[in-house]
């Protein structure tokens, strides 16, 4: 057995006026309660540190400048780290990166139980639009604040075993998944802020995009024989209403521990990764099974491409 306890840290809503102190005091009474449980790792939401602010169109530098980090851990986010090092718990943040260069990512950290960075991951999949948009009922500007991720899919060997990241609308993707799969990934790790509606269709409400998150995360867990832990910031945002539905899938798919709140709340669940072995040395042995000759579409073409008309 190879045991990970480990901790989905929900977060409840943070509103756009709330300060990192603020927040870092939230993430540290988390961080305590998964210690009582007995956690080794912690996973936070996609842009833990702030209010979901894609939703707003801000033109003002020195204004979108305050929703990132220019260096992790910084001064509000340093003791939670210290925490985390004290407690012996490894921990997946996310948060805005705003580098040297002046490049801005989406970004999630990995630590090991010394609160040291072992991983960083990009966000790839950046969803919504770069522009204003008058015809949404709310903007999704992750192409204005973001650039596609440049790290790709790495895994990482932590705590025992092999672990990937991934955040949020990767996860809708199957290639996130298949990618790190290759890798022989064993626990995949994301954040996520999801409205709970759909900008450009109404109709398409809470319970779907609560019944699309389970579908996503527990196939990419079934069809590459990997844990996933999924962790949400819920609920509303300055009137924005985000799902909660925080999840622990296991190898075969299922889950087994969910969050039951939209709030702050633990989920938590004993992993054990040997339990990855069994679907890798069978139906998903990829080096038996897999046909990737047949595959080229997937890396060799980006939109649809139509059969000829008859
Ligand atoms: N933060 C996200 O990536 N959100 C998307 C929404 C826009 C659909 C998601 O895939 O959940």
């Amino acid at each position: 057995m190879r045991m990970v306890n480990v901790a989905a840290a929900q977060m409840g809503p943070i509103q756009r006026a709330e300060t990192r102190a603020q927040v870092a005091e939230r993430l540290m009474a988390l961080m305590h309660q998964a210690h009582d449980l007995g956690a080794d790792l912690i996973v936070y939401p996609e842009l833990t540190l702030t209010t979901f602010f894609p939703r707003y169109y801000v033109t003002d530098t020195d204004e979108i400048n305050r929703w990132y980090e220019t260096e992790m851990p910084g001064a509000e986010t340093q003791p939670l780290f210290d925490l985390a090092r004290q407690c012996g718990i490894a921990m997946y943040l996310g948060y805005a990166e705003l580098t040297p260069e002046g490049k801005r990512f989406n970004t999630a950290i990995l630590t090991d139980k010394q609160a040291q960075i072992v991983g960083k991951y990009r966000k790839v999949h950046l969803p919504g639009h770069a522009d204003f948009d008058p015809e949404r009922a709310f903007q999704h500007l992750e192409k204005y604040y973001f650039e596609p991720g440049d790290l790709g899919f790495p895994v990482w060997r932590a705590l025992g075993g092999i672990f990937g990241m991934c955040i949020c609308n990767d996860r809708r993707w199957p290639e996130t998944y298949r990618t790190m799969g290759l890798q022989g990934v064993e626990m995949l790790l994301l954040g996520y802020n999801t409205p709970s509606v759909n900008s450009q269709r109404a109709s398409e409400g809470p319970a779907e995009r609560y019944f699309q998150n389970d579908l996503v995360l527990q196939s990419g867990a079934y069809q590459n024989s990997t844990w996933v832990v999924a962790t949400a910031k819920a609920g509303s945002e300055d009137g924005n209403h985000m799902i909660g539905g925080s999840a622990i899938v296991n190898p075969e798919g299922h889950i087994v521990a969910q969050a039951k709140t939209e709030d702050d709340e633990i989920v938590f669940h004993a992993c054990d990764l040997d339990d990855t072995e069994f679907g890798k040395k069978t139906i998903f042995d990829f080096a038996r099974h897999r046909r990737p000759e047949h595959y080229g579409r997937i890396t060799g073409q980006v939109g649809v491409e139509l059969p000829p008309e008859e």
